[in-house]
């Protein structure tokens, strides 16, 4: 909590040990400072945004009462908080100060939420716990379920929690103390949004320490609260989730607002399990400094709400039970105003963030998964005394190898999604009743029996929730490996991928990180796959920056890689193709517990002089089969380069081969138009022209989806007779 500064003396009229709900009379006079201070910052943005000084505001106006207390109530640096946009009274009696915030308004460079990148109100404070939230409303909410799973999680296992030299917790320092909690928060209209219940459901089923903050202001910019929530009030939605305790205030009173709050946080510090707090709160100026509340409300219900400003009523409160007079007030208001000011003068003149920053903390600085760090050759054991003792191991057998070797030597790994667990009901497990399932391609076997259900366990079927979460404990410093069953299903997960997982880094200026490792299922070639079950879409993702994408096409690179994207510090999509899994191309030996692949590094899979196949994935066997074809039938030479990392990409090796064959064909799985080749296509257009004698050619599925039907199924996906008709051509050019 920040310290009062120089607080008037106390008047005498009440004796100076009355508590109101347990709060002191120097606490309330502290309360109403910072809730003028708040008041006051947000008034001083909105005139600096009409003198275009600053380029947004969004005000905390209404809510100050509820938020100073529960910043009160909750320990800063202690327990986590994932803020939204009207927390500002909370994060100021957390301990950020006026110029903090002034500093991300302006956009400067000393910004330390986010370095200038940020809109204001956009909080973090990796000091105070504070983490750093993003614009989109209600995400947050799982990324607090996840915070909150890890903090129980280094509770259980502390051990989890030692330092280690050479992987990502080099530079991830974990804190706990048992009974933190995780603040989260929104208003009324996000609890709308899917992500709300999804975390409603996980931490309530499991009890975990979770502080549910609901800030109703009655209006999601113009829609009403009768509108977004069946009957209107979220508290009686809610009211039915076990293990939860729920408390519904009026917001607008800091002392009930305390008072609610403690209640919550008893609750859920004792172990009991979260807790809701609804707070009735106003908004007295419109939802933005955009929108123009004019237009949706009356005068007369604007007139009627300013009766409840927490802010004079506080005023009138404190005057009343004579904790300071008119005078005091006006003394502690101009210190408050002058202390706006001086933060004012220091943030307009403070400097903006150089261009040379904008490339910064897209991905670790300290530690480059492209680097000869993450090189480590194979290790197989000495060849068995009987040749063939030992069969050569699937895709599926070497990832299944690394996640055991991984989750071995570090005890923050933990592995889960839909099914992967070998059996919920663990009691069947021991009873020996049934073998376990372990995923739905199996890849995850035995290891819920070797590590136990804290470090590998099913989850309920929400695939925002999965990646969320594994946000969240990423933040907090344990190693999530996640599964998405299927790359089909990524979908209600997308907005947690692109808008979060991938941007934490960058948008609170290496402040946090989420180095989470999402797996997934992915492609067709199923025969019967159809729509729901082959799709590919890997370019989706390759554009968003901050996010790696791994997508190996045997099951030695497949150990490798994945052991890379499990130690870098990096947020990895780890692409698994569903039909390599157990295909005999691509086998391989078990190659020890540390092979290790660099990112951005292709593989020759085989050398050529006439063409170049640029490829990944399970097209890499199909090129191969067809340029055995034509070197067979035609003497045509083809190169073919396994990309293995889809981003970052090895060109290097792009341009070497192609400044070797002079003629070039990229192919993939995915449907031709806006695929992953069309960004490889247009490079090499753009920087290789010189070395062409041909045009680029693009081999890649139809531009339509996978039909059930498998005479459908092969014409619409590339096939090794595509590749080999268009090496003909290419070569004849
Ligand atoms: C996912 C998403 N959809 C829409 C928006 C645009 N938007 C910003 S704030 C807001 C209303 C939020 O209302 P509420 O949750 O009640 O909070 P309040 O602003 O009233 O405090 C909307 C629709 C957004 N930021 N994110």
């Amino acid at each position: 909590m920040a310290t009062t500064k120089a607080a008037p003396k106390l008047v005498a009229k009440t004796p100076e040990d009355k508590t109101y709900q347990g709060l002191t009379r120097q606490q309330l006079i502290e309360i109403y400072r910072l809730m003028f201070l708040s008041r006051r910052i947000d008034d001083r943005e909105i005139l600096l945004k009409r003198q275009q000084k600053i380029f947004f505001q969004i005000s905390g106006a209404g809510h100050e009462a509820l938020l100073a207390a529960a910043g009160m109530a909750l320990k800063p640096g202690y327990d986590w908080f994932f803020p939204y946009y009207r927390d500002r009274a909370l994060v100021l009696t957390l301990g950020m100060t006026p110029l903090d915030m002034l500093l991300q308004s302006v956009g400067a460079a000393d910004d330390p939420s986010s370095g200038g990148r940020q809109m204001p109100s956009h909080w973090s404070s990796p000091r105070l716990n504070i983490v750093t939230g993003s614009s989109p409303t209600g995400s947050q909410y799982l990324h607090a379920v996840g915070c909150a799973e890890a903090g129980r999680y280094f509770s259980r296992h502390p051990e989890a929690a030692r330092k280690a030299v050479g992987d990502y917790r080099e530079f991830k320092d974990v804190s706990f103390h048992g009974d933190e909690l995780v603040y989260v928060s929104s208003g009324e209209g996000a609890t709308s949004e899917g992500e709300f219940w999804e975390a409603l459901n996980a931490a309530s089923n499991v009890r975990l320490p979770v502080l549910f903050m609901i800030e109703d202001n009655e209006y999601a910019i113009s829609v009403p609260c009768e509108v977004q929530t069946a009957g209107g009030n979220i508290s009686r939605l809610v009211a039915n989730f076990p293990n939860f305790h729920f408390e519904e205030c009026d917001g607008t009173d800091p002392v009930e607002s305390y008072a609610a709050v403690t209640r919550a946080a008893e609750h859920i510090r004792a172990g009991k399990g979260p807790a809701l707090v609804h707070g009735h709160v106003i908004r007295p100026y419109s939802h933005s400094l955009s929108d123009d509340e004019r237009l949706y409300r009356p005068e007369s219900e604007r007139k009627e709400e300013v009766k409840r400003d927490p802010i004079t009523r506080l005023q009138m409160f404190l005057i009343r039970e004579g904790i300071l007079d008119e005078k005091e007030i006006t003394d502690l208001e101009k210190q408050v105003d002058q202390e706006i000011q001086e933060a004012t003068d220091r943030a307009l003149e403070a400097p903006v963030p150089g261009k040379d920053t904008i490339l910064r903390f897209i991905y670790s600085p300290d530690l480059d998964p492209t680097s000869a760090r993450f090189e480590s050759a194979p290790a197989p054991s000495p060849a068995p005394a009987k040749p063939g003792a030992v069969a050569e191991k699937t895709m599926a057998d070497l990832i299944n190898a690394c996640l055991k070797d991984e989750m071995r030597r570090d005890p923050r790994i933990v592995v889960f999604g839909e099914d992967v667990a070998d059996c919920s009901r663990e009691q069947y497990l021991k009873d020996k009743l049934v073998k376990g399932k372990g995923g739905v391609f199996k890849l995850t076997a035995g290891l819920q029996m070797e590590f136990g259900p804290d470090r590998v366990f099913n989850t309920p079927l929400a695939e925002a929730s999965i990646v969320g979460r594994s946000i969240g404990m990423a933040v907090r410093g344990l190693k999530p490996v996640a599964e998405i069953q299927f790359f089909d299903y990524i979908w209600p997960a997308m907005h947690q991928l692109r808008n979060e997982l991938s941007l934490i880094r960058w948008r609170s200026f290496n402040g946090f990180s989420s180095p989470a490792v999402i797996r997934v299922a992915i492609g067709g070639y199923l025969t019967g796959g159809a729509i729901y079950h082959s799709q590919c879409g890997e370019s989706i993702f390759t554009h968003i920056p901050g996010l790696r994408v791994v997508f190996p096409s045997n099951a030695l690179d497949a150990n490798g890689l994945l052991r890379t994207a499990i130690r870098c510090g990096d947020p990895v999509m780890f692409l698994e193709h569903k039909r390599l899994y157990r295909e005999t191309y691509g086998r391989a030996q078990y190659p020890g517990p540390d092979h290790m692949i660099p990112f951005g590094k292709a593989r020759v899979v085989r050398e050529g002089s006439n063409v170049s196949v640029i490829t990944y994935g399970a097209v890499v066997p199909r090129a191969l089969q067809a340029a055995q074809r034509a070197e067979r039938e035609h003497q045509i030479s083809v190169e073919i380069l396994d990309l293995r990392t889809l981003s970052p990409y090895d060109w290097q090796a792009i341009a070497k081969s192609v400044t070797k064959t002079n003629r070039v064909i990229v192919a993939y799985e995915d449907v031709l138009s806006w695929g992953y080749g069309a960004e490889i296509a247009a490079r090499i257009a753009d920087e290789l022209f010189e070395h062409l004698d041909a045009p680029v050619r693009r081999v890649a599925a139809m531009d339509t989806f996978c039909a059930y039907q498998p005479a459908l199924e092969d014409e619409i996906l590339p096939q090794s007779d595509d590749l080999y008709q268009a090496m003909l051509k290419l070569a004849g050019y």
